[in-house]
């Protein structure tokens, strides 16, 4: 490489750099502002640009995306579309840089198109007001203002002296270019000086910004009106407590445990950041085709008479094998003596639930009326609902996939029908009814696991919730399906750990299969189908070496 290549090179990286910096400078003040905002300025809002471009982004993904983006990343997905704003938002920045060193009001005209993007998705999201656009608009200002800046300095670069030691073939490029003549041959300059200022002060602008955008986004929390950590409320003794059983059998290492613990929960939704519910101010209306509304308080919720159940939660983008399901001992109080209360309207089929961050399921009314035990739970394993997963009130509904019944941090109950309203993922690509399908899963041996020929355990759950688990058969390559030793049932609403002992598993390949029969006798479908639009179905199977 020729010294002109390398100097190019370096003055292409600084160009770049630029527009990096501006906008990582833009969004360091934007999300700092907005931390003020939603903490001390209470914007009902979403003012972060980042959360609301974010947000905008996941309202609008459909759900061949959806399933795709849950496959490949699973609950991390929130991680990928962070990473991947990320790297869209370096590619444009970038490029606007470069565009800068030749067009500087062009470029500045593009940066602010591209913060008012961003201006566009506040001012879409719940609740905000005009009030919540300036952080991006301030941001965006400041970011305009740098690009034009340090565009001026890389220029100023470039243009700079050349030292004719270090570059000798530009130095001869240069008929009137002679030592002495030039001024950094008086007073001699470090090569490349100016280049390495401007990609200094880019760099040097650019982690400064990303410190902004880090404790913006997180300090929020920090800078917010404290809702108490803890519920100052105790929660009250339920009239009716369930038994967990004692697994034993899954001493079998691998084995899932019985009870999924909160930390170890799957956790899915469409919020980008935890909303804090403040217990003292939250309430849960029961509005729509109702004979009288119904507000309550988290104190009047804890004064019902609550119960418990073991409730296996299933979510519908759960792929055959895999991990979004869990199994857990909620409490709670039946959401049908708060309908009875309400007194529902003949010609009702359908319940609306909405979360404080204005997300949506439609139950079907019977499902929330029946002698199932659907539940406005408060607790989860006998702790208080951990944030992630609904604090302080969620839905809990046995034999429903989340989607259309889990509501987290639910706050209306609106009574309505089919024909007039929809959930959240039903208008993109779902179905409007998520009766879980009956499912197994082996766990233990993972597929591709070596085992040591001979007696090997097999192991795993078997969820069919209503009806429960009556038999799991297991098959090894094209054999005959053996019956697996089912351990207890204490819920027909809750998974069952079953095991099977493979007495002579022989060296080599071997691929297992595991199917499961319902209550009623009917056996899971073979049917291989993909998440969307109502669960995945078909037989797991993992395959293993025998050695
Ligand atoms: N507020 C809110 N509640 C929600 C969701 C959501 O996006 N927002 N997702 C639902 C889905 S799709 C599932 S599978 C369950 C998951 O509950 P968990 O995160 O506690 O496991 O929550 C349901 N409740
Ligand atoms: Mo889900």
């Amino acid at each position: 490489m020729d010294t002109r290549t390398v100097r190019r090179a370096s003055d292409l990286r600084g160009a770049g750099l630029t527009g990096i910096a501006a906008g990582a400078v833009t969004l360091g003040t934007a999300e700092l502002l907005a931390a003020a905002w939603s903490g001390p300025l209470a914007s009902a809002g979403t003012p972060s640009p980042l959360l609301a471009v974010g947000a905008a982004f996941v309202d609008r993904t459909p759900a061949w995306l959806k399933d795709w983006a849950i496959a490949i990343f699973g609950t991390a997905d929130k991680i990928a579309l962070g990473v991947g704003m990320a790297l869209v938002l370096s590619v444009v920045c970038a490029a606007v840089g470069l565009l800068a060193t030749r067009r500087k009001d062009l470029a500045q005209v593009l940066f602010l198109a591209v913060a008012a993007l961003g201006v566009a998705a506040v001012l879409s999201r719940p609740d905000s007001g005009l009030l919540d656009a300036v952080p991006t608009v301030v941001g965006a200002a400041v970011g305009t203002w740098l690009l034009g800046r340090l565009s001026d300095q890389g220029r100023a670069a470039q243009a700079g002296p050349v030292p004719p030691l270090a570059h000798p073939r530009r130095a001869a490029a240069h008929p009137g270019a002679h030592p002495g003549a030039h001024p950094a041959a008086v007073e001699p300059m470090p090569v490349g000086a100016p280049r390495r200022e401007v990609l200094r002060t880019a760099g040097g602008l650019t982690a400064l910004g990303l410190v902004g955008v880090a404790i913006g986004t997180s300090g929020s929390g920090l800078l917010r009106t404290a809702g108490p950590a803890t519920p100052a409320m105790p929660l009250p003794r339920p009239i009716r407590t369930v038994g967990v059983p004692d697994v034993a059998g899954s001493s079998t290492p691998g084995h899932t445990a019985y009870l999924t613990p909160n930390d170890a929960f799957y956790r899915i939704d469409t919020a980008l950041r935890v909303p804090r519910v403040n217990p003292e101010t939250w309430t849960l209306r029961v509005t729509g085709l109702v004979e009288r509304e119904i507000e309550m308080s988290y104190a009047d919720l804890l004064a019902e008479q609550h119960v418990e159940a073991l409730v296996t939660l299933t979510c519908v983008s759960n792929e055959v094998g895999g991990d979004l399901v869990g199994n857990a001992r909620w409490q709670g109080w039946p959401v049908r003596d708060l309908l009875a209360r309400a007194g529902v309207a003949p010609e009702a089929d359908m319940v609306l639930s909405r979360s404080v961050d204005g997300w949506t399921a439609g139950t079907p009314l019977e499902a929330l009326t029946d002698d199932r035990d659907a539940l406005l739970a408060v607790a989860m394993n006998g702790e208080p609902l951990p944030a992630r997963h609904g604090y302080p009130v969620r839905l809990v509904v046995p034999g429903l996939y989340g989607y259309v019944s889990a509501t987290k941090w639910v706050t209306e109950l609106k009574v309505t029908r089919f024909d007039a309203d929809e959930g959240y993922w039903t208008p993109r690509g779902w179905s409007a009814l998520g009766p879980i399908k009956t499912a197994s899963r082996i766990d233990v041996p993972r597929t591709g696991a070596r085992v040591v020929a001979g007696e090997v355990v097999v192991a795993g759950v078997a969820w069919a919730q209503l009806r429960g688990v009556d038999q799991v058969q297991v098959q090894v390559d094209d054999g005959p399906w053996q019956v697996a030793e089912l351990l207890a049932e204490p819920s027909v609403d809750a998974w069952r750990l079953w095991r099977w002992t493979w007495p002579d598993a022989t060296p080599g390949r071997h691929r297992l299969r595991v199917r499961a029969t319902d209550a009623t006798g009917e056996v899971q479908t073979d049917l291989v189908a993909r998440p969307a639009p109502d669960g995945a179905s078909g037989w797991h199977e993992v395959s293993v070496r025998v050695t």
